[in-house]
């Protein structure tokens, strides 16, 4: 396709998806990082940290008061996680879709939590939820300068951007 043929138009946008403890642990990075890669989104951020529990009481700040709480936070700060901001058309939407119900008993076959976990507690992954999310994570993971802004050879070709 000839690179000033562009698809328009395309609602860039970015999201947090973060690799949890037990997707580090099962070595399952890579594989999620593939289909983030392979569905065309953009990496703009990446690390991997042992996430403190003052970040995780923020990121999950409408959690709060529910019961599992508690094991929720001892979960998330068990061991490092992987935290990335992808890039993209409609990248939130279809990152959810990517990623599956919260529940993977109810999860699809064909998402990350379809095809890699079983209980709720244990789910592998998260994807912000809404763009207001979405902002407020990267905000809170990525503060200041951290995400890369550039330019990915094939984005007219794959509508990235
Ligand atoms: P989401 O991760 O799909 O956006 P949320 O409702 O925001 O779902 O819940 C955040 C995380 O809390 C879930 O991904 C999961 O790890 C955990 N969680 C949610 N509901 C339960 C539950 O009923 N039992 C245990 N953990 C839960």
């Amino acid at each position: 396709l000839p690179v000033q043929i562009k698809c328009l138009p395309v609602e860039k946008e970015q999201t947090l998806i973060v690799v949890k403890p037990d997707g580090v642990q099962r070595r399952l990075i890579g594989q999620i990082i593939q289909r983030f890669e392979q569905r065309g989104f953009k990496l703009v951020g990446l690390k991997m940290l042992q996430v403190s529990e003052d970040l995780l009481s923020q990121h999950y700040c409408q959690l709060t008061s529910k019961p599992f709480y508690p094991r929720l936070m001892e979960y998330m700060t068990s061991g490092p996680v992987v935290v990335m901001v992808w890039e993209g058309h409609k990248v939130i939407q279809s990152s959810r879709m990517m990623v599956g119900h919260t529940n993977p008993a109810e999860a699809q076959a064909g998402t990350v939590r379809g095809d890699f976990s079983l209980h709720v507690s244990r789910n592998v992954v998260h994807a912000s939820d809404s763009l207001e999310a979405a902002l407020r994570e990267i905000q809170l993971w990525f503060p200041g300068k951290e995400l890369l802004n550039w330019d990915c050879i094939d984005q007219y070709i794959t509508c990235e951007a």
